[in-house]
């Protein structure tokens, strides 16, 4: 039983938490231990009370999708849950792939049963009688848990065409990525399930209106699922109270780089930067900065700690939750070829389907390589104008979050000084 020991989770098992309270706890293969820790009593619950209401605490709990974009759920449940269309899916985005994210892979390794029985609620609640997950392929063990998961769940009723004796019909597919980032895009995603190239579509049309197959979609992250579970149980009001403004519930964050006690954390939203990386051990010897949110979020200097982990917290300061993605640098590092490796993995990861992004993010790679290298054409000063033209179009003109965000971390580091003269290089938040 327990995590996969390659990710951390210092807080496994603690009674005190939503998401993490039952990993290191459950045995993620064993149905009856999940049962016995209180596996299945949302679902009893959500059975109980009907589709109808289950929609209305998620909204009531104001929800948001932890996979980055903070989008309220309960809005997407309610388009869908509403649309004639007598076919619709639900899909739950697994493909965990943002550089510095690990928290869903402890959740399905750990706790498969959980987002089995969170897919089974959303699924009935909006009126679908498939759902799709959507595994990151380089996450095998994550699979499996789930496949175990979902076989033992069908077998014993909690799956299928009379989901608890209920009557109602839903049942889920895994499909593994294979190890394309675009996939995680969420429309990408739906391509890919559907046999074509992962690639995004343009939005509108949202996939709550004409998603997998063409039909009205829910698309959720791991741990927004999972949060579901704990709303059914409790109501929303009581999710609510918990978190600041906009920002309600826990939220896992994944510390890594220079901390003494990297893993994977829960707290409520609002906790402060600092307190969390108190609970990792203490702020790290030597800091400089810290990557939040991912290599699409941005950096944050010591002086900024006290941040409430927020939506509107973070905002302030010209930063994001993100993926929930806290990665410490201290003073030894070249944040030059931190920067170059960022706009690396970019300009690998573009699918290339819009020229901003394709040519842009090989652009902002070279510029940072000749930097990286003391070989800047024209001066420091030229470079850096050049970094902030590709940054202006790929961050208008791409057309997914991908080409939108590629200069986001680059951006920040450039304002905050991290990798020389900050010259002509917008402010952190300067720019959607
Ligand atoms: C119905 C509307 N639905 C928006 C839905 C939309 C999507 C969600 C967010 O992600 C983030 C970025 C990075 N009616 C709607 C609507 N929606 N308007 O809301 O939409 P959007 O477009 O704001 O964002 P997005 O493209 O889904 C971009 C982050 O994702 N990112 C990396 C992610 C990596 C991970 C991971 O590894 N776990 O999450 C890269 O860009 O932070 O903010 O569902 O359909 N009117
Ligand atoms: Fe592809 Fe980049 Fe355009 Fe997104 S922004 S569609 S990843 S080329």
């Amino acid at each position: 039983a327990g995590p996969d020991p390659v990710v951390s989770t210092p807080q496994a098992g603690s009674p005190d938490l939503e998401l993490l309270s039952r990993v290191g706890v459950v045995d993620p293969g064993d149905l009856d231990s999940y049962r016995a820790a209180g596996g299945y009593a949302g679902l009893r619950r959500a059975l109980a009370v009907g589709p109808a209401r289950v929609v209305d605490e998620i909204t009531v709990a104001s929800l948001t999708g932890r996979g980055g974009a903070a989008f309220p759920t309960g809005t997407k449940w309610s388009a869908v849950a509403g649309s004639p269309d007598p076919v619709k899916y639900l899909v739950c985005n697994a493909d965990e792939s943002e550089p510095g994210t690990f928290k869903d892979r402890v959740l399905m390794e750990a706790d498969p049963f959980a987002l089995v029985e969170a897919m089974t609620v959303a699924g009935i609640a909006v009126g679908a009688r498939l759902g799709y997950l959507y595994v990151r392929g380089e996450y095998p063990a994550a699979e499996a848990a789930l496949l175990r998961a979902i076989s033992e769940a069908r077998r014993h009723g909690y799956l299928g065409d009379d989901v608890m004796g209920s009557g109602r019909v839903f049942d889920l597919e895994v499909r593994r990525g294979a190890g394309a980032y675009i996939c995680g895009e969420e429309t990408a995603l739906m391509n890919s399930l559907e046999g074509r190239r992962g690639e995004p579509r343009a939005k509108p049309p949202f996939p709550t209106v004409s998603g997998l197959f063409g039909k009205p979609t829910v698309i959720n992250n791991v741990e927004t699922l999972v949060n579901v579970l704990r709303i059914v149980e409790q109501g929303g009001p009581a999710f609510a109270s918990v978190g600041s403004g906009r920002s309600t519930g826990t939220k896992l964050f994944c510390l890594s780089g220079v901390v003494a006690r990297p893993g994977v954390y829960e707290v409520p939203m609002g906790t402060t930067l600092r307190e969390l990386l108190e609970l990792a051990g203490g702020v790290p010897v030597g800091l400089k900065a810290i990557l939040l949110g991912g290599a699409a979020g941005s950096f944050v200097t010591p002086d900024q700690l006290d941040v409430p982990l927020t939506l509107e917290g973070t905002r302030e300061i010209g930063a994001t939750l993100g993926s929930g993605v806290v990665l410490c640098f201290d003073e030894s590092t070249d944040f030059a070829a931190v920067l170059r490796r960022i706009a690396g993995f970019f300009r690998d990861e573009s699918c290339g389907q819009c020229v901003p992004c394709r040519v842009g993010t090989v652009r902002q790679e070279e510029a940072l390589a000749r930097i990286e290298r003391g070989r800047e054409i024209g001066g420091r000063t030229v470079e850096l104008q050049l970094l902030d033209d590709v940054d202006r179009v790929m961050t208008d003109a791409s057309i997914c979050g991908l080409g939108q965000t590629a200069a986001s971390a680059v951006r920040s580091a450039l304002s905050l000084g991290l990798i020389g003269s900050g010259g002509g290089a917008r402010r952190n938040g300067d720019h959607p």
